[in-house]
């Protein structure tokens, strides 16, 4: 329900009059508008004399028509801010082109020609951290979406692909290592104190996949031969004193190397494969053509900066970023919209990847908590879109949650429906089939059906209708038959109000109560809006455990008592569901804790759930904690029409409180044990770790001052940033000396050091603390903070945004707060800016005084004249 927004009257639109004009809205680009560009680039040469101020570039690109487009007497060549030096047609000056808007268009008689253009830029002043920028005296690249048109004038379009040879000059002692993509193929001294390299990469790819790296770098090398033979040269590349910490990304590249082969028979192409890290990105990383370049976050780890959580991070990226040498490189997207062909298929790679190296289990709850806390609220909010959108103002916007997450849900779904034998003959097809084109969804979903033996008419649907299917399950028990009915409605989303019923593959397994048994798991397709499915031979009613191992990417309400859900929770042979068991539990008493009616039957029930995960022997710890971590209160949020945040975050403190209080012992007592493990990768030593910290914040939750003690101990006595950070985040959230002592100690032990620093912002940010507003407030001034740096400000503001209780504090502080980061970002880093308002846009859902202040403040955004497209984009669909 729409709680705040009245419709304009005329009266408004009157007194809109005087206001001064509306910025232009930018252009609406169409999915169905796509036409094949008219003019092919063979080749393209770049030459770039290199400095951090100035940057001068020489483009010489081949043009032929293209044969297979409509003919065209012009050629448009995408800008961004560039300003055109000299221009050459067949190496003559020629008269026939002109600007339009930020593009150059180009007027072109015969059939190829060779066009030479010559642009100078300015790295040191793109805060925006798109095309050429300066980054700690070193110069790189980000060119993914768009970016490449902030370099030089092109065909700034995923389904033009070209032959890239390139020459860098730079002086030799800022710059004396000169990277891009490819092979190093020619170096030199040059005159002055310079030198120059030059590359060439044999595979023609796109514009977006192009980069540069010039700095002074050192490198961790060391080689790989790929299952054919091929001998390959990896390198990553550092600042000289982070060379310590690249160990485990460099491992991270080889099993993923391995596993790609091994799982879906994919070999590395080139001889050589560099990996660059940087310290200002807006992203986690890019996968350019043999020279992927990552924000250091992802690839520096050791024990002592890094947490296990930050270990796997970089696997889980190193892994995704090498993966889209074949998802993304070998076969690009012929065009925007097709996005989640490249990233929702390497999600699912890297997320396989991932269950292989971590354990299956584990790695698959945090998969779906991440989507639920986060794809689940943007596909319930006004930014909804589905996977594959039909229109977009500003392609950045689209790097979603629903593009990677929900994508790769449903390429997996494809999987489970085929078996993991047939999903690898339909990804054989795919590779072989479209290997050095620009492909689309329905190219891959053609190739399932046809390498996979899948028939996918319906199943389309999931590319085209945004919203989380919702499905209500009815388990009914009559003489010996069980009958299962499932009912499915798939919300209206913007654009979007009709919706048809999808194919939902949802694996099922009916549990006999006594014996804790079920006869085997059974793949169910929901296809129709509502379906009953029969079980013959139940003497006794069975319990239901459905969308086992989270088999679809839906939201599952199930009528059933409580006493089973306990049952599933401590019985359930499947990890996830034994795990969704228990969250449905603590679900429904929260909400309804919230709502104001406390059921102490219920608590007590969850209680008795929480000791058996305590006790039980034969679970991993690593299980343990999941099976023991309370629902986010994001999803609480969810969860109810107009949520409360103040009334969820207390529920959720109180029985944590009251956990806390119950089991204290028991929670002392694994604290002890989990403390006496000590330090390794191994399952067990990162279990332990994981419900070491824990034990801890529900202890906290119960008795504050004893568990500042037990906090600060493991704090002093870690050796290990997963133990110290774990204590630094309890303490953060109490009112004790000990809070003030460690968090001055964690400054000073790692000043100077990003990463880490970055993490002594966000505890704070994140902080439990009562008076969290105001600790932002004095971070921002704090001399290590930065708007310029987009780790530092997502470390300090993001974590603040996706704290409840502080974002959400009832007076509207919060949301004035974040309003005022996203207008001071925007001119600086619009991309970055954008990302905030989601938080803002999330109104709708939220009670309606929060509301009604969430609003105000994206309007007073909105009222502001000079907004980038970026958030100019993401405001307007807000408040929609
Ligand atoms: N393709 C990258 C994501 C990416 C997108 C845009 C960027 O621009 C700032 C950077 C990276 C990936 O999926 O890893
Ligand atoms: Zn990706």
């Amino acid at each position: 329900m729409d709680i705040v927004s009245t419709p304009a009257t005329a009266e408004d639109n009157l007194q809109m009059a005087d206001a001064p004009p509306e910025p232009k809205a930018p252009a609406i680009i169409q999915r169905k508008d796509y036409k094949p560009f008219p003019w092919l680039i063979p080749q393209t040469h770049l030459s770039f004399e290199l400095g951090l101020e100035k940057t001068r570039v020489t483009a010489t690109l081949t043009v032929e028509r293209n044969p297979e487009a409509e003919a065209s007497p012009t050629i448009r060549l995408n800008g961004d801010g560039l300003k055109l030096g000299e221009f050459k047609c067949d190496g003559a000056k020629c008269s026939g082109h002109t600007m339009d808007g930020d593009d150059l268009v180009v007027t072109l008689e015969g059939d190829s020609h060779t066009l030479t253009i010559v642009t100078e830029i300015d790295p040191s002043q793109n805060t925006q951290l798109m095309g050429l920028f300066a980054s700690g005296g070193m110069l790189c690249t980000q060119c993914e979406a768009e970016g490449f048109r902030r370099i030089t004038f092109f065909p700034d379009r995923p389904d033009v692909l070209s032959t890239y040879t390139v020459r860098m000059s730079a002086p030799n002692a800022e710059f004396p290592v000169l990277l891009s993509n490819g092979n190093n193929t020619d170096s030199g001294e040059g005159e002055g104190g310079t030198h120059w390299a030059e590359w060439h990469d044999p595979w023609p790819k796109p514009s977006y996949l192009f980069a540069l790296v010039a700095g002074d770098l050192v490198a961790n090398s060391d080689s790989f031969t790929t299952m054919s033979g091929r001998e390959v040269t990896l390198n990553i590349y550092v600042r000289d004193g982070d060379l310590p910490r690249t160990e485990h990304a460099m491992e991270s590249l080889k099993k993923s190397m391995v596993w790609d082969e091994e799982t879906f028979g994919r070999e590395y192409d080139l001889d050589l494969f560099n990996i660059v890290a940087v310290s200002d990105f807006n992203m986690g990383a890019m996968e350019n053509k043999g020279l992927n370049i990552f924000n250091t976050k992802y690839v520096l780890a050791d024990p002592e900066t890094a947490t296990d959580g930050n270990f796997d991070a970089v696997e889980g990226v190193i892994a995704h970023e090498y993966f889209h040498n074949w998802s993304g490189n070998r076969i690009t997207c012929r065009d925007w919209f097709q996005l989640s062909l490249k990233e929702g298929f390497t999600v699912l790679r890297d997320q396989l990847f991932s269950q292989d190296m971590q354990g299956e289990a584990v790695k698959r709850i945090e998969d779906v908590r991440v989507l639920r806390s986060v794809q689940f609220p943007e596909d319930s909010g006004p930014l909804a879109h589905p996977i594959r959108p039909d229109s977009y103002r500003e392609i950045s916007n689209f790097y979603t949650s629903t593009i990677y997450n929900k994508g790769a849900e449903v390429i997996r779904m494809m999987r489970t429906m085929a078996g993991p034998d047939a999903f690898r003959k339909g990804t054989d097809l795919y590779f072989g089939r479209h290997d050095g084109e620009a492909a689309t969804c329905e190219d891959f979903v053609r190739s399932m059906e046809d390498g996979a033996g899948l028939e996918l008419e319906q199943f389309r649907r999931w590319y085209s209708q945004a919203g989380t299917p919702v499905v209500e399950a009815v388990l009914v028990h009559d003489g010996d038959t069980a009958a299962l009915t499932l009912k499915q409605t798939v919300p209206p989303t913007p654009g979007q109000v009709e919706k048809q019923p999808m194919p939902i593959p949802l694996r099922i397994a009916l549990f006999d109560r006594a014996t804790a048994t079920h006869r085997g798991e059974e793949l169910v397709m929901l296809t129709d809006a509502e379906q009953t499915f029969t079980y013959e031979g139940f003497a006794e009613k069975p319990v239901l455990s459905i969308n086992r191992g989270f088999s679809a990417p839906v939201t599952v309400r199930r009528d059933i008592p409580q006493d089973e859900l306990v049952f599933l929770a401590a019985n359930d042979d499947d990890p996830f569901a034994r795990y969704e068991a228990m969250q449905d539990l603590v679900t429904d008493y929260l909400t309804q804790v919230a709502a104001g009616s406390q059921d102490d039957a219920m608590r007590a029930a969850i209680g008795e759930a929480f000791a058996a995960i305590m006790q039980d022997g034969d679970l991993e710890d690593a299980m343990r904690g999941e099976l023991m971590i309370l629902p986010g209160e994001t999803y609480l949020a969810e969860q109810v029409d107009a949520a409360d945040p103040g009334r969820i975050h207390e529920a959720r403190q109180g029985l944590k409180a009251w956990l806390g209080e119950t089991f204290g012992d028991q929670l002392r007592a694994l604290h002890d044990r989990a403390n006496n493990v000590p330090y390794g990768q191994s399952a067990e030593a990162r279990g332990a770790r994981k419900v070491k910290t824990l034990a801890l914040t529900f202890l906290a939750a119960a008795d504050a001052d004893g568990t500042a003690k037990r906090a600060a101990g493991q704090y002093d006595a870690a050796d290990n940033m997963t133990d110290r950070q774990g204590a630094l985040m309890v303490l953060a959230g109490l009112n004790s000396p000990e809070r003030t002592a460690r968090l001055m100690d964690f400054y000073n032990r790692y000043r100077g050091d990003e990463l880490t620093i970055d993490k002594w912002f966000a505890t704070q940010a994140a902080s439990l603390h009562p008076n969290v507003i105001e600790h932002v407030k004095a971070l921002a001034e704090h001399p290590d903070f930065t708007m310029r740096n987009p780790n530092r400000v997502r470390s300090l503001y993001m974590a603040f945004a996706a704290n409840p209780q502080g974002f959400h504090a009832p007076d509207g502080s919060g949301y004035k707060l974040i309003a005022d980061v996203i207008l001071a970002l925007d001119p600086i880093n619009p991309q970055t800016a954008a990302r905030f308002v989601p938080y803002l846009g999330r109104f709708r859902r939220i009670e309606a005084g929060r509301a009604k202040l969430m609003r105000a403040e994206l309007e007073r955004i909105a009222a502001s004249p000079t907004l980038s497209r970026d958030t100019h984009e993401q405001v307007s669909r807000s408040l929609g």
